[in-house]
């Protein structure tokens, strides 16, 4: 069967799913997305999911044609036409068809697109014996640019990075802000534990606010763990005792290595696998 990707209210065969070469979205990266994802059919977070993609586009003067809950159940729809039950979705809204210039004035109709496919999951073997990451030179956006707080279309600035974690044999990259300091993952949120206590870069560090990220620091309170947001640097992940990613495709993946340092003793640690356990029991209980 051929995927049915939703276009504004339709569902199309993949081959037949098009948008226009004058969409902003497409000529600037003019409009927002989500990454999310379903286990045994239902859709993990999907209000927050759904929330964050209208704050994202309230913040680029982007109004969604649909209510909230229209959303939602286009999602729904959505995975129900291609028979998913695990699987990965991306929702994008673009400015829509426009003129050659910048100005969203000479756009109409934003274009509502969700594809869902099957997940690509990180090789097991990462989840058993941890992944080496890099630093990228490439500085996560700053807050009064694109805010990374926004979930934009224009994430060129990540896939730099991921370019040097690729061109260094590592699957992601750390990325610092603009002044130095911790800040994510090309997709995907940073913790080191030291301790005993979990930290993780605050939100003014200027990240995403995963969704992924704000669930593992909920079960890890509820686990007993203090977690603490805030300023941190690359000494905070090369002198960890414990160091994992979070998002939304990886889920919580350990770090073993980070720009040539091991980290803790090279094999990802106690509180991050009880953790993994925790977050893999939440996703599938579905809450
Ligand atoms: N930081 C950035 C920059 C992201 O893009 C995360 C953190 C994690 O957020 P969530 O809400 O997912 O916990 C993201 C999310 C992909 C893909 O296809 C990327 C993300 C999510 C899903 C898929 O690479 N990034």
């Amino acid at each position: 069967m051929d995927p049915k990707v939703y276009i504004n209210g339709k569902l199309f065969e993949k081959s037949e799913a098009r948008i226009s070469v004058f969409d902003h979205g497409l000529l600037y990266g003019d409009g927002v997305f989500e990454g999310i994802r379903s286990y045994s059919g239902r859709v993990f977070r999907l209000t927050q999911h759904v929330d964050r993609l209208y704050e994202s586009a309230r913040a680029i003067h982007l109004e969604i044609p649909i209510p909230r809950a229209a959303m939602a159940d286009a999602v729904v729809q959505t995975l129900a036409a291609n028979k998913l039950t695990d699987a990965y979705i991306r929702v994008v809204v673009t400015r829509g068809a426009g003129s050659l210039g910048l100005d969203p004035r000479k756009t109409t109709d934003p274009q509502i697109i969700i594809i869902t496919d099957k997940i690509a999951l990180y090789p097991p073997e990462l989840y058993e014996h941890g992944l080496k990451i890099v630093t990228a030179a490439t500085t996560r956006n700053h807050p009064n640019a694109v805010n990374p707080r926004i979930k934009s279309l224009n994430y060129l600035n990540n896939i730099l990075a991921k370019i040097e974690a690729t061109q260094a044999g590592c699957l992601e990259a750390l990325m610092l802000n603009h002044k130095g300091e911790l800040a994510e993952c090309t997709g995907d949120n940073v913790f080191v534990v030291q301790h005993g206590t979990i930290h993780t870069p605050s939100i003014d560090s200027g990240i995403l606010e995963g969704i992924t990220r704000a669930s593992v620091i909920d079960l890890a309170r509820e686990a007993g763990y203090p977690v603490i947001e805030r300023t941190m640097d690359r000494l905070d992940v090369f002198k960890a005792d414990e160091c994992f990613l979070t998002g939304t495709a990886a889920e919580l993946i350990p770090v073993i290595e980070c720009d040539g340092r091991i980290i803790g003793d090279g094999k990802p640690g106690p509180i991050t696998r009880e953790l993994l356990k925790r977050f893999q029991a939440l996703v599938r209980e579905g809450h």
